[in-house]
């Protein structure tokens, strides 16, 4: 018997993290008799004086929010990192190790509207977006090493509140991500004479196998050795960008285009708001340039649905204790994502 990756199981390396993950295209057929998620609340009103979140709103610790016709930003109030705090003392027990960290994290608004997500934004207003996360990079980064920008977007991802926003955590230390990141990054630039992901977009333009949506700039695909059923790796086409605030103009505006494709396409898999975390990695802030080189900007998406608005995958039992497993394959997931239609099935006819 011939191997064929639709029907044997096999494993795939993730070259950003170092990690296997185990591939079971044969399981797709089994039965499902597990937990069903309800389908998210669709009624969101557009404003909602109690939302501390909307224009004009009180926050509970009393601060009020202007009425802002944008995007907005302020110091999250229930920070999980504050910029000044007494660090633990160095021990010498290789069991309790610590260390300490400062940050700071911020809540950042895209639209004034509860009842608007990303990709039925305009072009115009996603790109306010993405004009204010790389002024929130400028500025954190002077202060900090990692600046994450990520989305929590549903509740199944454990989002508290409906109105679209992101949130942007600033630390003095690189987290476990993005040292796994810049290790394997380093090694593979080292080896190879090519940054990974520089090499990996451009592999991938060629293939096009796993590709989802493209634009002149940016490229989307549903990598190699995805974990989550529709994991997405969006990255540069052509260019070698450091940080989001090295993006042109013109990449800017492409890369609010990519989203909204590439998020439409997700509201249509199962005609639902997608569920999703997402976020965005880059070289880290406040190291020189030429000793970045082997990083290259791009986001990640990881969404936890996997058969309908209602069957989530679950990363527990094997995933917690052994290995990341996945049912179908990076290329069906692909296959399946760009064949959906372009149009959000919520602005059709
Ligand atoms: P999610 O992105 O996971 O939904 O979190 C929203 C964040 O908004 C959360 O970190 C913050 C919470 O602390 N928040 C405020 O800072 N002030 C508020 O009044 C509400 C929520
Ligand atoms: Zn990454």
């Amino acid at each position: 018997m011939a191997f064929d990756p639709k029907d044997h199981q096999h494993e795939r390396f993730n070259p950003l993290t170092g990690q296997w993950v185990l591939v079971s295209p044969h399981r797709l057929k089994r039965p499902w008799t597990g937990q069903v998620e309800k389908p998210e609340e669709e009624k969101i009103p557009a404003h909602d004086p109690k939302n501390p979140l909307c224009p004009g709103a009180s926050r509970p610790n009393g601060k009020v929010n202007p009425d802002y016709e944008s995007v907005y930003v302020f110091d999250n109030d229930f920070p999980a990192v504050l910029p000044d705090v007494p660090s633990p003392e160095e021990s010498d027990d290789p069991l309790e190790r610590a260390r300490g960290t400062n940050g700071t994290c911020r809540v950042m608004c895209f639209h004034p509207r509860s009842d608007v997500t990303l990709p039925l934004m305009s072009i115009e207003e996603i790109r306010k977006v993405i004009d204010e996360w790389s002024v929130q990079c400028i500025d954190l980064g002077k202060r900090f090493k990692w600046v994450q920008v990520f989305e929590n977007k549903g509740k199944v991802m454990g989002c508290s509140n409906p109105h679209p926003h992101c949130q942007i955590w600033a630390t003095s230390n690189l987290p476990n991500e993005a040292s796994a990141e810049d290790r394997c990054q380093r090694e593979y630039l080292e080896q190879h004479g090519t940054p990974m992901l520089v090499k990996y977009a451009r592999s991938e333009d060629e293939k096009r196998i796993r590709v989802l949506v493209d634009n002149e700039d940016w490229i989307c695909v549903v990598p190699y050795w995805a974990l989550w059923p529709y994991e997405l790796l969006l990255m540069p086409r052509r260019r070698h960008i450091l940080r989001m605030p090295d993006l042109t103009d013109a990449e800017r505006t492409s890369l609010a285009d990519i989203m909204k494709r590439l998020l439409t396409k997700y509201d249509n898999l199962f005609e639902v708001s997608f569920p999703y975390s997402m976020g965005f990695h880059g070289a880290p802030f406040g190291v020189p340039d030429d000793q970045c080189q082997h990083w290259q900007f791009h986001a990640h998406y990881y969404p936890p649905l996997l058969r309908s608005a209602t069957v989530k995958k679950f990363m527990v039992g094997y995933e917690m204790l052994a290995e990341a497993q996945r049912d179908l394959t990076a290329e069906q997931a692909a296959e399946k994502l760009r064949n959906l239609p372009d149009v959000h099935y919520k602005l059709r006819g």
